[in-house]
């Protein structure tokens, strides 16, 4: 299995072999697909890899809750306000597994979260997009979170067990949510005005190449893709996530009556599979290197949150401070 050399440009994977006793057992572990649990013996590599990918992934939920709340005042009636503001709240839930998950590799929070406010972590480049029309929040459901369920299904069986085990409630929520999108998108499209289909359109037209950018760069330019698939963090490469999710969304799309901005996508009969064009990986890098749409905004939005959070905080830890006195 990987007892194999595998390749990503100049890094080679270690054989079997060429592992320490203990390195040998942990892969042995989880080639024969039993999880890692927090106690036991992992390489740093491993913790590292997994305290990066999980604490952008939790950044990633959190920051995610910025462009839709940016339409909970306007919604358009209350049942439509109602469903969104529960989207949010569970977007804060998923960040909060993901934290605690995290800090189960003996991560710092407020450290991890520190990194995020100064630039050292990333988060999903979706989010440092403008939500500007009503259609954004249907947009946003059915393609965001429909390209989060294609890369988060599998992470259910990732090889860490709390990552695992916190996946598996997300990824349940994220199907709620991809149907809510996709609800509001078609009713614009089944009932709408011929402006409020325009709008739908003008969404996805904004939507679908950053959607697509959400699985990360292509295979080759995948620095960490080989080793995160030798230890099961990842199950899937990026460009295997990205065609499984355009092949279930593409008859989505075409069932609303609406197009996508690419005019090299087509259905491929041989393959099975649509073919699409040339995504701007310039785009997408500037976006990721934080020279996006909202890039400042979503961090200036994130620091400020904190800041005035902190009485309640402190306000929190006097409370716990005064009834362990009392108890003591
Ligand atoms: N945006 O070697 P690669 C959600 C970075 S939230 C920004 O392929 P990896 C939701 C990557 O970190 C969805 N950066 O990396 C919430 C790496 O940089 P570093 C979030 C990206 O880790 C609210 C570099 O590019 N989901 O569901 O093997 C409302 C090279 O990439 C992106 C997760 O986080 C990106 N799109 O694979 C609605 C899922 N892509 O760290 C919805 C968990 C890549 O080496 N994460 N980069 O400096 C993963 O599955 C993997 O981390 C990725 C990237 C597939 C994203």
């Amino acid at each position: 299995m990987y007892a194999q050399l595998v390749e990503t440009g100049s890094k080679k994977l270690k054989t079997l072999d060429e592992m320490g006793p203990e390195e040998r057992q942990f892969q042995e572990r989880i080639n024969d697909e039993i999880k890692i649990e927090p106690k036991n013996w992992m390489p740093d590599a491993y913790r590292k890899t997994l305290i990066r990918q999980i604490s952008q992934h939790a950044h990633s939920e959190i920051v995610g809750m910025l462009p839709e709340g940016n339409w909970l005042t306007r919604a358009p009636t209350l049942k439509r306000k109602l469903q969104l503001m529960a989207k949010i709240q569970d977007e804060a839930g998923h960040g909060l597994y993901l934290y605690s998950a995290m800090e189960t590799l003996g991560a710092d929070r407020d450290e991890e979260i520190d990194k995020l406010h100064d630039g050292r972590a990333k988060y999903s480049s979706i989010f440092n997009y403008p939500t500007l029309n009503w259609a954004d929040m249907g947009t946003v459901g059915w393609l965001v979170d429909g390209a989060a369920i294609v890369n988060q299904v599998p992470l259910q069986r990732t090889s860490y067990g709390p990552y695992a085990r916190a996946m598996i409630r997300v990824c349940k929520e994220e199907s709620f949510h991809q149907r809510q999108g996709y609800q509001i998108l078609l009713t614009m499209m089944q009932e709408g005005t011929d402006d409020q289909k325009a709008m739908v359109q003008d969404s996805i037209n904004r939507f679908w190449w950053p959607a697509l950018m959400m699985f990360g760069p292509s295979d080759e330019n995948s620095p960490n893709s080989a080793q995160s698939m030798a230890w099961k963090i990842k199950r899937h490469s990026n460009d295997e996530l990205r065609q499984r999710f355009l092949d279930q969304t593409v008859p989505q799309l075409e069932l609303l009556g609406c197009t996508a901005p690419d005019p090299d996508l087509k259905y491929n009969e041989e393959t099975g599979h649509y073919e699409f064009g040339e995504i701007d990986w310039q785009e997408f890098f500037d976006v990721v290197k934080g020279n996006g749409p909202c890039n400042r905004e979503r961090i200036e939005a994130r620091r400020s949150a904190i800041d005035n959070g902190a009485w309640v905080r402190e306000a929190a830890v006097a409370h716990a401070a005064k009834r362990q006195r009392k108890a003591a």
